[in-house]
This record gives structure tokens, C-alpha cells and sequence, in this order.
């Protein structure tokens, strides 16, 4: 077994030969690193991922695929490849150094090529996550995201990933090990996580290093977590709250730049070595670790007790202990937690729990969250990050043909909203975003698509900020209001509203006179006329405008608005 007191190899070179090769690195064809590249870069050369001297060869990932195994039958259970385009990869030698830069082109090391393949992706998803699922999001990355080729090699380290945030909680594995060295920690229990934590997690965490008689470090990911998670900067901040409540010097935190897989037994698996790297002799693993929610036919991935499981068998070889995470509840009548196993009088207790689902709805309307369940800090700042909906940012996107109303009603709302208050609210007209934002643009497939994602950019910039944006173009294709969707649902919710008049109506009313020079075929291109529109399916509101007044149009999304929760009744 490795000692703690040892220093672990890491692949960095010395700073003048760095300087050196940083000037001889210009030369070499560069391979911009994706944010999870630059994760899995960073603890390969700070020696996180011991004992891999690079990007995995063919061999090893054919071995880490099948049984977990490097070639040279060294355990390790995720392959850690540099998948790159084709375009890229046709242009590379076996031999050739390339240069590994971050997304503003600092070079952070440098790879010779050994290898160069086309990776059988279904089988990879197959035999390390579980099943060839989009519904999980590393299959979905593996076939949606990563590069068609593998290129594979050793690594030379230049210089560690620029981090602004937090960095006197960054520490690599041998900074860690120093600072157990420097402490007397002989034995150390790592506790990994990507969630805030709460009281039960703060009880189960001490008392498993009471357990194991170790200290502990809370060792949470910043990395790539799981998409939806609360960020990291939040959730930093609630694990400095709850350092505090450790007995002094008992406990510490360190973050992990680890970009997450979600892969369960064999992520468990994989952070108890990376454990173990950094220096610590035990690890916790819990129910469904690392789990990444149901699969498509609605169904967990893995077993609850898969990632024990697969640990346990593996936890000799390894080297590091794992500590089995006790389910904690709160005892109601002796106002305590305690493990759910070694109650014996369940029958005469009030047992409490709060589950996340529970959490995130009490967060989103404002409601009470319990002394016993978590730490008012913590709390605090999650309703920072997450303030009610009646105070989260939003949009409302109008859609609909020329003349259909979109404007008007829109105009009409914005007033609204604007009388309400509490929110700054900008409207973003189809003419005025054309006028504006847009001017170089025409009405091609393609035009279109790129003035609808502009659009969707802002407005998702403006509800990520709190506040109300209104679109109003005519946004005819379904596939290009779904990219805009999903853009913005990440910060705030999405209303979409159909302006449901008909082409004849719009062509009656034909206010700019549009419509009678299309039919002359002196404006080309035009929606409705000679484009196409497509209708879409379900929307949030359907809005018609023949015979309805624009104010009960504009008050019909208001009532909508409502029902979601959205502005305050
Ligand atoms: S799109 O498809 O969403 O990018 O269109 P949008 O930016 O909303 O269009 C804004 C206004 O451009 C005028 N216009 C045309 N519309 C459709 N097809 C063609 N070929 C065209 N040429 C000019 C039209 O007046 C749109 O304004 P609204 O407010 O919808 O009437």
C-alpha cells in the first residue's frame, strides 16, 4: 500500500524547461480542449489520475472498456480519452507532438500521438455505463458531444489549468497529501459530493471518520457535474457554512476539478482511486453513488447498492477503505439524527425526512425549510441562487405569422408587466431585433435560424439575470424554437405563445402592405406566402385575435404567466 507521506508522480515538468516548451509548442498543430478535456488534463498531470502518464492508448482503453483493466492489468475502471473530429484526426501522424490548449489558447501541455482510432462507441456505453442511453447523460455526451476519434499518447505538463474562483480551496493530490504530512492525519475519510449538504449529510460525514477514528476531508467536485446541479459557486459557498459545524480540526475541504461521468459502480470505483491519490485511506460510498437518474424506459441505471457492491470486491487491490454511508433521519421526540439501521423503537418515534424533490418545491414557492433538515446559511444561500418563481426571470416567446398580432399583444403585455413592476422587462420585436441585431440579415432557412438564436441568446441572458424578456418574431421553424427553449429553460422558464391568426386574416388585414408584394412575388422568401410556417404543437397559449381585443390577448398570457407560477396572483 502506498504511503501517505509519499509524493505521487505527476507529469509536469520543471518550470524552465516548461518555459522552454512552451515557446517550442507555437510550432505544433494545437487541439483546443474541451471543458471536460481540460478536467480530465488536469488531473492526469497533477497526478489525480495515477497511474496514467496520458490519454488512454488503444490497448488500454480496449482493457478499461472490457474489464477495467489497463493492458498491463493495472486496475482502472473509466477510460480517460482525447476524442477529437475526424477533420482533426486525418491530419495527424503517428509520432507528432500536439499542443493541448485551454479555451483561450494557453497551452497547458503537450501529447505524443501513439495511437489514433475509431472507438466502437455503443460497446463503450455498453460496458461502462450500463446500456447504449441517451437518457444517460455520459452516453448522450459519448455520442452527441465527444469526437468520432480517439488519439491517444503520453502527456507532458506545461502548466495546470487557470482557475479564477476559490483557489485557496484548490489543492492537487500532492499539496493534500503535504498538508495531511504537515497535520499528523494518518488516516483520512473522503467524502465526495455534488450536492449542498445538509445536517444529515454533516452527521453521517463525522461520524463515519469517528467510525474509521480518521479525519476527514470533504472533498467536493467543481468540475462537470450532473447537468441541472446546483453550481458550484453556490454550493461553495453553503460548504464553508457547514465546515464550520466540524469539531476544529477534525475536518478540511479541498475541490476537485473532476468532470463527472455519472457511470455508478465504476465511478464509485474510479473516485476511490482518485481517493486514494489524494492522499486519503478511506472513502465514502453511498446508496446509488454517482447514479445518474432513470433510464429511458423510466428506470434506475443501476441498483441502489451496485457501487458497494463492485467497491467492495475491488477495495483490497485498491487501497483505500470504503465506509458505507449510513441512511440518517431525524428522531423527532430526542430531537437528533441518527442511522435508520439502529433504531429499535421505530414503531414509538416520529421519524422526519425532506426529500430533494421536497426541497426544490419548499425553495421555488418560498416555503419553510426546518432548523433540523439544514443550516439557515446553507439555506440562505440557496434562495439566492433559487428565489421563488414569482421572482426568477422568464420569457415569453411570441410566435406567429407576419400581421398575425405579435407585436401589438406584445407591446400590450410589456405595459403590463411594466405597471406590475418588481421585474425590468425588455421587449425584443421581430423588426426591432432585425433593425438592430440583425441588419445583415435576410429571410433564408438559415438567416432565420441564426436571427431566432440571437434572439434566444439575449433573452436568455436577460432571464439567467432575473429578468422578463419578450420576443415577438415570426420564429417559423419548430426545431430552432426548441434550441431557443432549451437555451433559456436553463435559467427560467419558457412561455411560448402562439398568435394563432390565420394567413387569410394576416393577408386581409396586411397592414405594411407585405403581403400584396409577396403575392406579386416582389418580396421572395415570405412566411405563409412562398416559406413555410410551421405550427406549433404545444405551446404554452394559444392566442387567436379575430374578434378578441388586444387587451384580453395580452390579459389572457398575463393569467397564463400566473398559473405558472410566474408572477405573483
Ligand atoms: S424570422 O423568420 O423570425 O426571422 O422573421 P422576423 O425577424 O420575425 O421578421 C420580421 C419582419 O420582417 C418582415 N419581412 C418578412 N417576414 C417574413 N418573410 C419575409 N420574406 C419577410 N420580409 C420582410 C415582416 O414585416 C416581419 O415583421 P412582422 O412583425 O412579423 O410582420
Amino acid at each position: 500500500m502506498q504511503s501517505l507521506l509519499a509524493p505521487i508522480p505527476e507529469l509536469y515538468v520543471s518550470y524552465d524547461s516548461a518555459q522552454k516548451l512552451k515557446l517550442e509548442a507555437a510550432e505544433l498543430v494545437s487541439h483546443d480542449l474541451s471543458p471536460r478535456q481540460i478536467c480530465d488534463l488536469e488531473l492526469l498531470m497533477n497526478g489525480g489520475f495515477n497511474p496514467l502518464k496520458g490519454f488512454l492508448t488503444e490497448e488500454d482503453y480496449n482493457g478499461v472498456v472490457e474489464n477495467m483493466r489497463l493492458a498491463d492489468g493495472t486496475l482502472w475502471p473509466m477510460p480517460i480519452t482525447l476524442d477529437v473530429t475526424e477533420a482533426f484526426a486525418d491530419g495527424i501522424e503517428l509520432g507528432q507532438d500536439i499542443a493541448l490548449r485551454d479555451q483561450e489558447g494557453v497551452i497547458l501541455g503537450t501529447m505524443t500521438v501513439t495511437d489514433k482510432w475509431v472507438p466502437n462507441k455503443s460497446r463503450e456505453a455498453e460496458m461502462v455505463f450500463g446500456a447504449d442511453d441517451l437518457a444517460h447523460p455520459a452516453v448522450n455526451y459519448l455520442h452527441n458531444t465527444a469526437g468520432a476519434v480517439y488519439l491517444g499518447g503520453p502527456v507532458t505538463g506545461i502548466q495546470q489549468p487557470v482557475h479564477y474562483d476559490f483557489r485557496a480551496r484548490r489543492d492537487t493530490p500532492n499539496e493534500l497529501r503535504a498538508y495531511f504530512r504537515k497535520l499528523g492525519w494518518r488516516k483520512v475519510v473522503a467524502f465526495q459530493t455534488r450536492n449542498p449538504l445538509h445536517r444529515a449529510h454533516q452527521e453521517l460525514t463525522f461520524r463515519a471518520a469517528r467510525e474509521a477514528e480518521a479525519n476527514l476531508l470533504i472533498h467536493p467536485v467543481v468540475g462537470m457535474t450532473k447537468p441541472g446541479d446546483v453550481d458550484h459557486f453556490t454550493r461553495v459557498r453553503c460548504y464553508e457554512a457547514v465546515l464550520d459545524k466540524y469539531p476544529a480540526s477534525t475536518t478540511t475541504m479541498s475541490l476537485l476539478p473532476l468532470a463527472m461521468r455519472m457511470a455508478g459502480p465504476r465511478e464509485a470505483v474510479w473516485h476511490g482511486l482518485i481517493r486514494k491519490n489524494h492522499g486519503c485511506t478511506h472513502f465514502i460510498v453511498g446508496r446509488d453513488h454517482a447514479g445518474p437518474g432513470k433510464n429511458s424506459a423510466g428506470e434506475d441505471f443501476y441498483g441502489p447498492y451496485d457501487a458497494q457492491d463492485l467497491f467492495r470486491q475491488h477495495e483490497e487491490e485498491m487501497g483505500i477503505k470504503m465506509v458505507d454511508f449510513k441512511h440518517m433521519v431525524w428522531v423527532q421526540e430526542r430531537a437528533q439524527y441518527e442511522a435508520i439501521d439502529e433504531i429499535e423503537d421505530k414503531d414509538k418515534i416520529t421519524i422526519l425526512n425532506i426529500s430533494g424533490t421536497e426541497l426544490r418545491r419548499r425553495l421555488q414557492e418560498g416555503l419553510e425549510i426546518p432548523e433540523w433538515f439544514s443550516f439557515p446559511e446553507v439555506v440562505a444561500e440557496l434562495r439566492k441562487t433559487k428565489p421563488p418563481r414569482s421572482k426568477q426571470g422568464f420569457t415569453v416567446f411570441f410566435t406567429g405569422l407576419s400581421g398575425s398580432g405579435k407585436s401589438t399583444i406584445a407591446n400590450a403585455l410589456m405595459v403590463k408587466l411594466m405597471e406590475m413592476g418588481g421585474r425590468p422587462v425588455t421587449l425584443l420585436d421581430g423588426d426591432v431585433v432585425r433593425k438592430h441585431l440583425s441588419s445583415e440579415l435576410g429571410f433564408s432557412k438559415e438567416h432565420r435560424d441564426i436571427n431566432i438564436k440571437r434572439i434566444g441568446y439575449v433573452a436568455s441572458e436577460i432571464t439567467k439575470n432575473g429578468g422578463i424578456a419578450i420576443c415577438a418574431p415570426i420564429a417559423p421553424y419548430t426545431a430552432t424554437r426548441r434550441a431557443v427553449r432549451e437555451m433559456i429553460e436553463q435559467y427560467g422558464a419558457f412561455c411560448e405563445v402562439h398568435v394563432a391568426t390565420s394567413l387569410e386574416e394576416c393577408e386581409r388585414r396586411d397592414r405594411k402592405g407585405l403581403y400584396k408584394l409577396a403575392r406579386e412575388g416582389k418580396i421572395k422568401e415570405f412566411t405563409g406566402i412562398s416559406d413555410p410556417y410551421e405550427v406549433p404543437e404545444r405551446p404554452e397559449l394559444s392566442v387567436e385575435t379575430e374578434n378578441v381585443e388586444v387587451d384580453n390577448c395580452a390579459h389572457q398570457v398575463i393569467l397564463k404567466l400566473e398559473s405558472m407560477g410566474l408572477i405573483a396572483g
